[in-house]
């Protein structure tokens, strides 16, 4: 029973990967599981491997769609996220996940008949069952699916002992849950991740393990620091290169973009994907432009009829598959009879070529930062040797045109782990001008302390939604050395 169940499984997993069905799913956005599937997978190819060696991260992501019968949809969205920032390590992610999992209905009703129940005389039991701070049991639930917190209402709720043995009996449940929904390798990664401290991501020394995709572990190509399988015309490469985006008329042919038939390829003329020599009336061309049936009284002369095949009359414009183009549209860039480029995203044509639009609008995304752990004057961030509470400024200014944002403050931490977008819409001529940071330590009692910052040297490279990092050194007059990793994506419509 538990092996056709977790073979049905995986054979749904592995429609979703091999085709590449966005969403795979019923609604438009990919559902948690698919996301999960997806981003883990990612996660490994350009991970370097677990610093303890353990084999979960590859066990979790092979058997990602059946983690849906453990796990709930939550769950499984966090950890997604988590990779998708940049954190190596699906077990990792996991851990990190667990107390900002959302509660199901099944978590508020086992929520409520553990307060009836057991523990009748808390004061706002409910409310405070699930919450971070809580003394409360409710976090151990969190992540799990609604089956597994069913099962757990029914055998450790109801009874009048029922609160000292909660714990336990919830320990027991969840873990024989888990083993009769997945197979015994994947309960135990499962549990794995949860009995762990919430340090995900992070190594012996405390600094963070970010995905790098390199030619080493990446077959395909690299973009936004994954690996892509580099095969197809959206994101063609290989041996780790940069995924290219092939323009209309190419395709994507052992990891390169290559017109099928083209300038690149073919000196005569294109009869679709074959090259022909390109001097005859009914197959004219030259420099690998289509083949043009010379019509009526024109005559092909050198690959050209008199009036000219696309490339010859397009020596200010670009050719696609339907002709010639003047060149100068955003989807349609180019010169002197090339192939049109559709220059994508907060991109403008200008003489021919794609550039930057200084007037599109772009987002400031903080993955993450790495902080010291004394201030400038050697004391640590709080009082009793306390983690520093930090949170991000972001500042943007042109002239008069400034932007700011402020991010959460995670507690107790000298790697915040934000994923937040403090800037939004901002001008591309803006983040050139001005894009500065500064991150500060919350404190309740006392002024909040600096830590640090500076302001960030933004090129137009970095406008391409790839992960950036760069150190600040400390201020001249305050503050220590922090290093941030960051995004430049393009604001959504
Ligand atoms: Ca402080
Ligand atoms: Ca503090």
């Amino acid at each position: 029973m538990r092996f056709a169940r977790a073979a049905v499984a995986l054979g749904v997993a592995a429609f979703c990967f091999v085709a590449v069905v966005p969403g795979c799913g019923s609604s438009d956005a990919p559902s948690p599981d698919a996301s999960f599937c997806g981003t883990s997978q990612s996660s490994l190819g350009t991970c370097p491997p677990p610093m303890d060696g353990s084999s979960c991260d590859a066990t979790l992501t092979t058997s990602c769609a059946s983690l849906v019968a453990v796990l709930s949809p939550s769950a499984l969205t966090r950890a997604s996220d988590c990779l998708e920032s940049g954190i190596c390590g699906v077990t990792a992610c996991l851990t990190r996940t667990q107390k900002n999992v959302e509660p199901t209905e099944a978590h508020r009703a086992l929520a409520a008949s553990f307060c009836a129940s057991c523990a009748p005389d808390v004061a706002d039991c409910e409310a405070q069952f699930y919450a971070r701070s809580s003394k409360l049991p409710g976090q151990l639930l969190l992540p799990y699916a609604e089956p597994v917190v069913q099962a757990v209402e029914a055998a450790c709720t109801g009874t009048r002992a029922c609160r000292s043995s909660f714990v336990g009996c919830a320990t027991e449940t969840i873990a024989s849950e888990v083993a009769a929904a997945v197979d015994v390798s994947i309960a135990d990664c499962v549990s794995t991740a949860f009995q762990r401290d919430d340090t995900g991501g992070t190594g012996p020394n405390g600094t963070v393990q970010v995905a790098r995709c390199t030619a080493a572990n990446c077959p395909g190509c690299c973009r936004d620091d994954r690996c892509e399988e580099g095969k197809s015309t959206s994101a063609c490469g290989k041996a780790g290169e940069a995924c290219e985006t092939c323009s209309g008329i190419a395709s994507c042919t052992d990891g390169a973009c290559k017109e099928p038939c083209s300038e690149n390829n073919c000196t005569g003329c294109c009869d679709g994907d074959t090259c022909v020599a390109g001097g005859a009336k009914d197959e004219c061309g030259t420099g690998g432009a289509a083949c043009s049936a010379c019509a009526g009284a024109l005559v092909c002369s050198k690959g050209t009829c008199i009036d000219g095949s696309c490339r010859a009359n397009c020596t200010n414009g670009c050719c696609s598959a339907t002709g010639c183009q003047t060149g100068t549209a955003r989807n349609a860039c180019g010169k002197g009879g090339e192939a049109c480029v559709d220059c994508g995203a907060g991109r403008t044509c200008s003489s021919g070529a794609c550039v930057l639009d200084r007037t599109s609008l772009w987002d400031f995304y903080v993955s993450f930062a790495e902080i010291p752990e004394k201030s400038r004057s050697n004391n640590p961030w709080d009082a009793f040797n306390g983690l520093p509470d930090p949170y991000l400024l972001a500042f943007a200014s042109e002239g008069a045109a400034t932007a700011s944002g402020k991010t959460t403050a995670p507690a107790d931490t000298l790697v915040p782990i934000w994923m937040e977008t403090p800037l939004t819409k901002v001008k591309a001529s803006t983040f050139l001008e001005n894009l500065s940071f500064e991150i500060w330590d919350e404190d309740t009692l006392d002024p909040d302390d600096y830590i640090g910052g500076c302001k960030l040297p933004i090129t137009v490279d970095k406008f391409d939604g790839s992960l950036q990092t760069f150190t600040c050194g400390p201020g001249p007059t305050r503050g220590v050395s922090v290093t941030l990793w960051y995004r430049i994506r393009p604001s959504a419509p």
